[in-house]
């Protein structure tokens, strides 16, 4: 454990300067969490708490439901909410911290707090999102001119203001810059302090289970996945687990068998984890170092996927405002693709078409009830699912929008800067080079059918998802009546 309780200076940034005199007295320290869902592991939580004790004033935690998180529905939000439950209980054994939920604007909810409890510190986690900047722009904007507000970056191993001050062309241009910074930033977490203050403010109660069937009810169109378990414990067994960790079990598999949709399992199986922060990346890369030794070619690839793609990926939406449309990519690619806006398509689907997998290709369809029915598509089916989005509608800024639709609306880590850069990397070929010029795709990189098949078994893949949709129909049947409505 490291022993410093403080987070390092490059770790945060100041969004908002207090003008506090000196006679005036601290009061709270609140951090709005939104990204960072744990308590394990976070540094923002660690800084609101280390800012508290050196005030001698008392912290809590905020958290406010969105109404609508981009497109979110019962399966997200039922994960996150049922996340948050298991949150909430293990704060209150171990740290006897409020976590106060709210639920509306943001922009409404947190300053109306801070008010309320003359709060002196806000902390937030960090995200590129626009919706959230947004957000705390107006936050930034409303709370009164003594607050101080702190950026805490939880979720990059290095902070995205530190590995870079500019948007990165690729992998290439940004790797060499966050492996410089390694040694400085992926250090062991200090043990959390506990407050040396308790806050005045009784816990409120949360109605978990009446939120839960809220967002089952409004949310039934995408129903809950049931192969992966919410909450910071079963991140834990995902990435460590006795009986079937990724890093002490399937870890061997990982090189050979990622880009292997038949095999699912070789994957990591972190992303939800990870999008909805109950997992932290420092940990996941702590913990796949110290078993270098014994797959050395595995751990490499995982830690180039877990930190230079995914911080990559919030470079990309924090240096990029159009980080989700054409105007986001690159010169010769958005030339590249408007001169071939009007080749002719082979085929042309609508979305509804693509929703319901009603084209011609039964592997792409494959690919799309993947995700449907269980909210993960394979990693290297995603690539070939977008690219044929591309060559099967009329321009490439609605192949765009679709692509980013249906990824927001089926993936349980959707809405995400990696599910933005992966439509954008097979779309616009963002963070990949120019390839030999064809129809439609222009000189962005091309996928098939016969480059699937040589890649591994198609027709045991298209099986394989026929096979869900059984287990999917079984499972809707044993459904009570009650919940069927639901997820009818
Ligand atoms: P593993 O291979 O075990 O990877 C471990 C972790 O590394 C992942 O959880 C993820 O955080 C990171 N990672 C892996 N591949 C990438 C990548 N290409 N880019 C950025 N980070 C990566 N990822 C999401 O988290 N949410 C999305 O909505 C999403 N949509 C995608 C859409 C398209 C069109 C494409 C091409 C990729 C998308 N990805 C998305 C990236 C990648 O496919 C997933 O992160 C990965 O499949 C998640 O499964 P895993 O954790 O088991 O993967
Ligand atoms: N974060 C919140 O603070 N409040 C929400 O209501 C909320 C809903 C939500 C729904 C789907 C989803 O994928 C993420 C959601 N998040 C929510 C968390 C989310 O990870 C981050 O707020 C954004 O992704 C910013 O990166």
């Amino acid at each position: 454990m490291a022993s410093i309780a403080s987070i390092q200076s490059g770790r945060f940034r100041v969004l908002k300067e207090g003008s506090r005199t000196s006679d005036q007295a601290m009061g709270p320290v609140v951090y709005w969490m939104f990204r960072d869902q744990r308590l394990k592991d976070n540094w923002a939580l660690i800084h609101a708490v280390d800012q508290a004790n050196k005030a001698n004033v008392p912290v809590a935690i905020a958290f406010n439901l969105f109404d609508q998180f981009l497109g979110a529905k019962a399966r997200q939000l039922g994960f996150m909410l049922r996340g948050l439950r298991q949150l909430h209980r293990s704060i209150t054994e171990t740290l006897q911290i409020p976590f106060i939920l709210f639920q509306g604007k943001a922009e409404d909810t947190i300053p109306n707090f801070l008010r309320e409890c003359g709060a002196s510190l806000l902390v937030t986690d960090f995200s590129p999102l626009q919706e959230i900047r947004r957000c705390k722009e107006q936050i930034c904007k409303k709370v009164t001119d003594s607050v101080v507000i702190h950026e805490v970056d939880a979720h990059n191993i290095v902070p995205v203001w530190v590995a870079s001050d500019k948007l990165e062309y690729s992998a290439k241009t940004i790797r060499g810059k966050i492996n410089k910074l390694l040694p400085e930033y992926l250090i062991d977490f200090p043990t959390l302090q506990s407050p040396n203050r308790e806050w005045a403010l009784k816990d409120r109660v949360i109605d978990w289970d009446g939120l839960i069937d809220d967002v089952l009810r409004k949310g039934a169109e995408v129903p809950e996945i049931e192969w992966c378990e919410p909450g910071e414990d079963a991140a834990r067994e995902v990435l460590m687990g006795g009986k079937n960790g990724f890093l002490t079990k399937r870890l061997k598999n990982y090189s050979a068998d990622r880009n292997n949709p038949l095999k699912p399992k070789a994957l990591s199986g972190l992303s939800p984890y990870l999008h909805f922060g109950q997992i932290s990346a420092q940990r996941c890369a702590l913990k796949a170092q110290r078993v270098r030794k014994l797959c050395p070619q595995a751990v490499d690839t995982f830690l180039e996927e877990l930190i230079v793609r995914r911080e990559l990926a919030d470079n990309f939406c924090f240096y990029q405002p159009h980080y989700d449309s054409l105007k986001g990519a690159w010169g010769w690619a958005q030339t590249t693709l408007l001169n071939h806006a009007s080749d002719k398509r082979e085929q042309i689907y609508t979305r509804e078409q693509f929703e319901k997998a009603q084209t011609a290709d039964p592997l792409w369809n494959a690919a799309q009830l993947e995700m449907v029915y269980c909210g993960k598509m394979h990693g290297f089916m995603r690539m070939y699912w977008a690219k044929k989005i591309l060559e099967w509608t009329r321009e490439p800024e609605e192949a765009l929008s679709i692509s980013i639709y249906l990824n927001d609306k089926y993936e349980i880590d959707g809405r995400d800067p990696s599910g933005y850069v992966g439509c954008m990397w097979s779309i616009c070929g963002v963070h990949d080079q120019g390839w030999k010029e064809r129809p439609v795709f222009g000189k962005i990189r091309y996928m098939n059918y016969a480059g699937c098949k040589r890649k591994f078994d198609v027709d045991g893949y298209i099986a394989y998802v026929k096979g869900l949709k059984k287990v999917k129909r079984k499972a809707d049947d044993m459904l009570s009546p009650k919940a069927k409505e639901l997820h009818s």
